[in-house]
């Protein structure tokens, strides 16, 4: 598998922030019995990984842009490059010890995602794509799966809690898709769960009410596992509208479908 230049960056950018959160994620399952608990050192361990990551990537291309979760973003001046970065995807996982957490960098040119990397530090899984260039999961080559009923599928959500999100209308989502499938996962990560999509450990998966960082790498995993994606309205402008619907060609379009069914008048 040869890696360009540039995704190399990436890779050892999130490779070296992952190191970090890996040593903080030890200390973190140490603080659970403390009675302050890990939250403001969850918050450090999240700034130090985008630190180290912002320094990486732009140590490499000083003129692209860069829009991480924990900063203000910073316009480069080169128009067409940015990096779209989240240091710690996962957060209220890593925040209770929990190993399902991520980095995800991604490489937007002139609109368009062509470079992604989503590495989970817990399972030294590192999921790589670049356009054109197909999706990896260390040295492995990926591939959606390819159940093509949804009776068979095992679908990835997310969930909205206090405080995020309309609970009723995902109630409704829930409750026709759990209708349909074989079984319905919530891992807490959606740059993770996407790229289990792209693994085909997931046969699809949908979430609104995402963020850029959250998805960006994850969108290029799938459609380079020869994945579709989609947002909820039936578009292509998910980094836009925040939400996300993805799996094989049938199964998105299947699962978009039960999705989006109106609610039940009785
Ligand atoms: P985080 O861990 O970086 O917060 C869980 O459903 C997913 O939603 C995670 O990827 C989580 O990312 C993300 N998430 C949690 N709160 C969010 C918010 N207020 N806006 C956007 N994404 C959020
Ligand atoms: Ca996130």
């Amino acid at each position: 598998m040869a890696r360009s230049a540039l995704l190399n960056v990436m890779v050892q950018a999130a490779l070296k922030a992952g190191k970090s959160l890996s040593r903080d994620f030890g200390e973190v399952q140490n603080l659970q019995v403390s009675v302050k608990g890990p939250g403001d050192f969850v918050s450090q361990a999240d700034l130090k990984a985008q630190k180290i990551i912002h320094d990486e990537l732009l140590k490499a291309r000083p003129t692209y842009g860069f829009l991480g979760e924990e900063s203000e973003e910073i316009k480069g001046t080169d128009g067409a490059h940015r990096w779209i970065v989240d240091p710690l995807d996962g957060t209220t996982n890593f925040l209770h010890g929990i190993p399902f957490f991520s980095i995800s960098i991604a490489l937007e040119r002139n609109g368009e995602i062509v470079g992604g990397v989503v590495f989970n530090p817990a399972t030294d899984e590192l999921y790589t794509a670049e356009r054109g260039g197909g999706a990896f999961l260390n040295d492995r080559r990926l591939r959606v799966a390819s159940r093509r009923v949804l009776s068979d599928c095992v679908i990835g959500c997310g969930v909205p809690h206090l405080g995020r999100g309309n609970h009723g209308k995902f109630l409704v989502e829930l409750r026709h898709v759990m209708g349909e499938v074989a079984g319905i996962r919530r891992l807490g990560s959606a740059a993770l769960d996407i790229a289990y999509v792209a693994a085909g450990r997931f046969d699809g998966f949908w979430e609104v009410g995402l963020s850029p960082w959250d998805m960006a790498a994850g969108i290029l995993l799938v459609r380079e596992a020869g994945g579709f994606v989609s947002d909820l309205d039936g578009g292509t402008d998910m980094i836009g509208n925040g939400s996300i619907i993805c799996g094989n060609e049938h199964i998105q379009k299947a699962l978009a479908e039960v999705v989006k069914r109106p609610i039940p008048t009785k």
